[in-house]
């Protein structure tokens, strides 16, 4: 009776459609993101598989930008994320310095082949920008002022190389990952040797603008440089433009009124994080695309934005955030807008829990911003 029924099971899958396992135990016949099929034999590619070989963000190409060999020497590119792994800008827990690793374990998954989005359509690795992983910056943990200086002149050395479209555009454009905040200052220095001052979309849950004499507890200027300050010293280095936004803050302030007027007058407006509940996100991306219309754009995501459910593994989180699907919603809402430079910051794995939602989810923020990058290319290298 058994016997008969497998037969007649047998029989009616005649017709469907072969499964065909592999010949071999272990060894996947066609890789993930591997769109050619071709037999187990002699010439069976083996280079281009995700989850294999060393960890580049989204299994990009690295290059060696840092290199001191001339540019004719480097395979040219156009966008290139780099990571800054410095933590001791914190105020709260350490441990960004592992965040572009761990940003690029939480990348694993998106491959330049497999990444056309179900929302747009688009695959912004294959449309006309090289995207590169240049590594990380050689960065001490000895000496802030030293760590800033050898990151400044790493986005020196890579922003200056021939970009891969270079008459249309001739000016890479550098993601960063972080690194706490204090690594957004040498960005903000490139972006302005390049293209000028800039608007500053700020996703954080903090101003992050608050005078060094404050937040560094007064100790030295040393101290006044920190994850907390660094917008408040782009602004005094006229860095950014006074049509600059926050987006997402809910962390309290030490005094409101000086505070938020000192914010202010460094080119701030703020969207709090329960704007959104009474805006809904389209209203949070019209105010965040009028507020920095007609201005070169520089978005750094503090990857604290996210609420600790969505991104524990972070220096200072502060409950009450947006969900991750909010996040890359208003990220994706941005096309148009023209970004120079961008980063996440703030990714320490060390917290995070197994299912590595933090580094995931700062992964996936980075594919939006090479999205937005892609989508608006940025021609104007400023002369002067
Ligand atoms: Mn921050």
């Amino acid at each position: 009776m058994a016997l008969y029924i497998l037969l007649a099971a047998t029989a009616g899958l005649a017709t469907a459609r072969d499964i065909t396992f592999p010949s071999l135990s272990g060894i996947q016949e066609q890789p993930l993101g591997q769109q050619h099929s071709t037999n187990f034999g002699s010439d069976y590619d083996i280079s281009d598989s995700p989850f294999a070989g060393l960890s580049t963000f989204a299994n990009l190409p690295y290059v060696h930008c840092l290199s001191s060999r001339p540019d004719s020497d480097i395979p040219a590119y156009d966008i290139a994320i780099v990571g800054a792994p410095f933590d001791t800008g914190v105020t709260a827990r350490p441990g960004a310095r592992y965040g572009p690793g761990g940003i690029r374990a939480g990348s694993r998954r998106i491959s330049s082949q497999f990444s056309y989005s179900v929302y747009t359509g688009r695959n912004y690795f294959t449309e006309w920008a090289k995207v590169v992983d240049c590594g990380d910056a050689p960065l001490t943990f000895l000496d802030n002022t030293v760590a800033l200086k050898q990151l400044d002149k790493t986005h020196r050395v890579i922003s200056s190389r021939s970009s891969a479209n270079g008459s249309a555009f001739p000016v890479p454009r550098i993601i960063t990952l972080g690194g706490d905040h204090t690594t957004t200052l040498p960005a903000l220095r490139s972006t302005f040797a390049h293209f000028g001052p800039v608007s500053v979309i700020h996703f954080d849950s903090h101003l992050d603008t608050w005078d060094p004499s404050v937040l560094g507890g007064g100790l030295s200027h040393y101290a006044g440089v920190n994850h907390g300050t660094f917008l408040h010293i782009a602004h005094e280095e006229g860095l950014v433009l006074n049509s600059s936004w926050h987006a997402g803050i809910r962390g309290p302030v030490s005094n409101p009124k000086y505070d938020l007027q000192h914010d202010k007058a460094c080119g701030f407006q703020i969207v709090t994080a329960r704007d959104l509940d009474r805006m809904g996100m389209q209203g949070v991306i019209e105010r965040l695309r009028r507020g920095v219309k007609g201005t070169k754009v520089y978005i750094s995501v503090d990857i604290d934005v996210l609420d600790p459910a969505f991104a524990p593994a972070t220096g200072t989180a502060e409950p009450g955030g947006w969900t991750t699907r909010e996040l890359l919603t208003i990220l994706d809402g941005l096309g148009g807008v023209a970004v120079v430079g961008a980063d996440v910051v703030e990714v320490a794995p060390i917290y995070d829990n197994p299912g590595e939602t933090t580094t995931l989810a700062a992964a996936e923020v980075v594919h939006s911003l090479v999205g937005l990058m892609v989508d608006t290319p940025v021609k104007g290298k400023v002369t002067s």
